[in-house]
């Protein structure tokens, strides 16, 4: 068995956030562990698809991700969300919403010039320009957490490694 939880990955776009939520969801589907991603793909397309990326929606994004969330962990599953959740305050909503056990903050702390010169999608590229307004980290904030239970720097460690930090802390506080 495993007591579930809610891990809250949050961190600027291009910081590692998904990769490190499906290769982590991997490993415990071979641990015949139930969990879940949430991200960008399965929410922002669906249940999310009337908000934007102004301050208010993504506040309101964040505060319904985490209702699900606690709906997932009440079913039994370790949730794994992947959102930049760029307000301290909004994520620290959600963890009065599951309570201090049930949720489990991952910063993924990638310096953005690494974020930057990745750039997969060329959204910092347009940002830069201009074409994107209001984008994380270049002309909209994000708040760093103040008391992460997990930090990850996916400049200075490869994907393996930083799943296995997680897979330790899982195991180290009893969730598998
Ligand atoms: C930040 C944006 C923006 C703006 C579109 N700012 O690399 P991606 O593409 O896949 O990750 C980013 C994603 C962020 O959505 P979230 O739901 O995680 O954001 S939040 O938690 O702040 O609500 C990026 C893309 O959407 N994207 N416009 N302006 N990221």
């Amino acid at each position: 068995g495993h007591k579930s939880a809610v891990l809250w990955f949050t961190g600027l776009s291009g910081s590692g956030k998904s990769t490190i939520a499906v290769e982590l969801e991997k490993q415990l589907f071979e641990r015949n562990i139930n969990s879940y991603v949430l991200d960008g793909d399965n929410v922002r397309f669906g249940l999310n698809r009337n908000l934007g990326f102004s301050a208010e929606d993504r506040t309101e994004n964040i505060r319904r991700i985490g209702e699900v969330s606690k709906l997932f962990v009440d079913a039994g599953t370790i949730t794994l969300t992947a959102f930049i959740s760029p307000y301290r305050a909004d994520r620290d909503h959600v963890r009065e919403i599951l309570g201090d056990e049930e949720f489990i903050e991952v910063f993924v702390d990638t310096p953005i010039e690494v974020c930057e010169d990745r750039d997969v999608k060329h959204l910092y590229e347009k940002a830069r320009r201009g074409e994107i307004k209001g984008f994380t980290g270049i002309d909209a904030p994000y708040e760093t957490p103040n008391n992460p239970e997990i930090t990850i720097d996916t400049s200075t460690q490869s994907l393996e490694a930083s799943v296995q930090q997680i897979i330790d802390y899982l195991t180290s506080h009893g969730y598998i």
